[in-house]
């Protein structure tokens, strides 16, 4: 099927480093297609990078381009609630993301995953295992490279992350495999409730062979599913996937087959468990013999930015958990921990509408002193009894630097976006990253 037939004009709406491999891709198809860029940033990012001999319109729309259009391809970050997009939705022209259109063109298998939280650590975890099972494998989407550049190189496996946004504008994504981690609340500034953000993420499943969902969460499973189609579930307590006790040490397992000790692993946390298993799974799902590749699993110890170790100095430990950007992550965090002084957390940021209220029990139990700061940082003032208001956080860690001790843990895990402040979360978890190091 040729889903080109009868699409002459294409409007790319954002640029940045999605509409980049958008306008690339569509340059190298081959086909007599003309192609214009609406960005309504007064100087979008990418704006150097694009092909000179194509035209872009930039600090506001350009209604005229978009009602000529045959077919739109619309930024992830762009709702398609904006009134211009339903607009054109409205005259039937048709509007998709950069993943339908790697959805048109991919040849080799695909493995998707979504989920609230955890998304890009098994998303790396699951190519990395592939890679060292043998196969020559493609990792990208919403972890930061878009899928359309896997297109470049050959592959013989696809690995994606997609966001809830990216899932909007997919309809045709056929997968071996699909897993959806966790739904917990996020992007509340975007969806009009927990259901509509959930139905995003469902999409996943719609053209996919096996269905990963989480045993523990059972918002993860379809309503229902298509006769060809498979459940594979994991969990914690119970799944495929699951832990098996035997003689008091812990399996991570499929089914009656074990595959490692959970304390083989370098990766710390409950969660971190949970991701591996949804990792064996997906890899069983897509028939890679995984097994090679233990040993990476073993030695893997997570990406940057999601509660690592940055300095670590008289036993006073500084935490970098600034992909934290929810607050189900920043539970995860403060769930996973060991410590016998005090810790010193850090949060705010933008709180994209979140309701803060689930984080106070779990302080309740720690022995914290909560620091606020940035945009929303009032919004997070009233979880414990010792927080207090800052500008940044510079401001904080100069300030608490003198009176920490032995045995004390300093945490950034802000449960909000860093975007009042920083370019994103990488570069909020470098300047944190930066400040440990200079007063460890
Ligand atoms: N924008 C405008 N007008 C436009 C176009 C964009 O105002 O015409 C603004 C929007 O607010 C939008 C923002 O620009 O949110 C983002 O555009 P961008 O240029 O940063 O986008 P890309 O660089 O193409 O990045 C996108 C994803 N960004 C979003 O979904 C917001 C990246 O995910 C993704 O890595 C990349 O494509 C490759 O697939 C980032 C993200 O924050 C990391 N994702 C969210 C998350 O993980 O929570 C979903
Ligand atoms: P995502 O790509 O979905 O944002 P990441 O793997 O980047 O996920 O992790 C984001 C944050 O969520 C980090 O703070 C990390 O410690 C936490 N996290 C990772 N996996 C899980 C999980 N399964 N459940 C809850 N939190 C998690």
């Amino acid at each position: 099927m040729d889903r080109w037939k009868g699409i002459e004009n294409v409007v790319v709406v954002g640029l940045g480093i999605t509409g980049l491999s958008v306008v690339k891709h569509l340059l190298t198809l081959d086909k007599d297609i003309e192609v214009r860029v609406i960005d309504t940033r007064n100087n979008p990012p990418g704006k150097e990078q694009l092909d000179s001999d194509v035209e872009l319109h930039t600090a506001s729309w350009n209604t005229d381009w978009l009602f000529a259009a045959d077919l739109v391809v619309i930024n992830p970050g762009v709702a398609l609630a904006t009134p211009e997009v339903q607009q054109v939705i409205k005259k039937g022209i048709p509007v998709v993301g950069d993943i339908e259109l790697f959805a048109w063109a991919a040849t080799a298998p695909v493995i998707a995953i979504t989920g609230s939280n955890g998304k890009s650590t098994v998303t790396d975890l699951a190519g990395a295992l592939a890679q060292d099972s043998g196969v020559k494998v493609g990792v990208g989407g919403n972890i930061g490279v878009p899928a359309l550049d896997l297109l470049i190189e050959p592959c013989d496996l696809y690995v994606l992350e997609l966001s809830s946004f990216q899932l909007e504008t997919t309809s045709n994504l056929n997968l071996i495999a699909a897993a959806f981690l966790n739904l917990s609340e996020d992007h509340m500034d975007r969806y009009d409730g927990m259901a509509s953000y959930r139905d995003a993420k469902l999409r996943i499943f719609a053209n996919a062979k096996y269905l990963v969902v989480n045993k523990d969460d059972r918002d993860t499973y379809p309503d229902n599913i298509g006769s060809n189609q498979s459940l594979i579930s994991f969990g914690l307590e119970s799944g495929q996937f699951t832990i098996v006790s035997i003689d008091g040490v812990d399996w991570l397992s499929n089914g009656a087959h074990t595959i490692l000790p959970v304390s083989d692993l370098c990766l710390v946390g409950k969660h971190n468990v949970a991701n591996v298993l949804t990792v064996l799974a997906l890899l069983e799902c897509a028939g890679i013999d995984y097994k090679k590749a233990l040993p990476t699993l073993k030695t893997y110890n997570g990406l940057t930015h999601r509660c690592q170790v940055v300095a670590d100095n008289r036993n006073i430990q500084w935490v970098n958990d600034s992909k934290a950007t929810n607050v189900a992550s920043t539970l995860a965090a403060l769930s996973g921990l060991d410590i016998c002084g005090t810790l010193y957390l850090l949060v705010g940021g933008v709180g994209k509408g979140a309701d803060f209220s689930e984080l106070a029990p779990e302080l309740a139990k720690l022995k914290v002193k909560l620091y606020c700061y940035g945009k929303d940082g009032d919004q997070l003032m009233p979880l414990h009894a010792s927080a207090t208001r800052w500008n940044n956080i510079d401001e904080i860690i100069e300030a608490i630097a003198p009176s920490l001790e032995e045995g004390d843990m300093v945490m950034l895990s802000p449960a909000c976006a860093s975007l009042d402040q920083y370019k994103n979360f990488m570069a909020r978890g470098d300047a944190f990253t930066q400040l440990a190091k200079q007063y460890a």
